[in-house]
């Protein structure tokens, strides 16, 4: 086991496992929520460039408002706690969950003009510890507020957005755009294009694991002569 030939066979072997892993690249998730029609509250999924986002908690159609939709007729809209009638039962909270972390996010969100009893709403960026790392509280009806969120290299992984809301009127959430990396597997030898971390880790692993296969093998044939 010890002739150079072996420890090449074997450095071989770990090249083939190592391009048969994934490839790590930067996706582009994007929704202007114009596709889909949900007109009582329920959960719906969103899919786009091999990522998807669940929302929790809201309805998504044409309702009839131009103030409520940031682009085209529709948009995610969350009513405040309790019976909306032909809209459902509200918990006044809407959650937005993700197929991969996002490294960045962006949205637009904005309160229904009710003079007599303004809607109230908040928005929390969560960590997977369940730590809120961005929180915006003035969420107005007068224009709407643009979200921006990058997760800085180290910090935790997203985990969901949630919007609550209260008073007299909805919150609305309209074209959503995240990145994140996605991680897939090629099995025919033709790469991904990538841009990810993955794919140089996984170079560094093996170029160290070359390294020592080849001073493993000049011990073994200094020890033999
Ligand atoms: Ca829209």
């Amino acid at each position: 086991m010890n002739h150079p030939v072996h420890v090449l066979t074997r450095l071989y072997l770990i090249l083939l496992l190592f391009t048969a892993s994934g490839q790590a690249s930067a996706v582009e998730f994007s929704t202007d929520f114009e596709s889909i029609s949900v007109t009582s509250v329920a959960d719906f999924s969103i899919s786009d460039s091999d990522l998807s986002a669940t929302f929790s908690g809201g309805t998504n159609f044409t309702i009839g408002n131009g103030s409520l939709y940031h682009s085209g007729t529709k948009s995610w809209m969350i009513d405040p706690a309790g019976d909306n009638g032909s809209r459902g039962t509200s918990t006044g909270v809407g959650t937005i969950t993700f197929s991969e972390s996002p490294t960045e996010i962006e949205f637009y969100i904005r309160t229904q003009n009710v003079p007599s009893n303004p809607a109230i709403a908040s928005v929390e960026i969560v960590d997977s510890s369940n730590g809120v790392v961005h929180q915006v509280n003035d969420i107005g009806s007068a224009d709407w507020t643009n979200i921006r969120y990058e997760v800085v290299d180290g910090a935790a992984a997203i985990r969901s957005v949630e919007v609550n809301v209260t008073g007299g009127g909805m919150v609305a959430i309209d074209d959503l755009d995240f990145s994140a990396i996605v991680t897939s597997t090629t099995d025919d030898g033709n790469s991904t294009a990538n841009s990810g971390g993955g794919t140089l880790n996984g170079w560094m692993l093996f170029a160290w694991l070359l390294i020592t296969g080849i001073s493993t093998a000049f011990k073994r044939a200094r020890i033999k002569n």
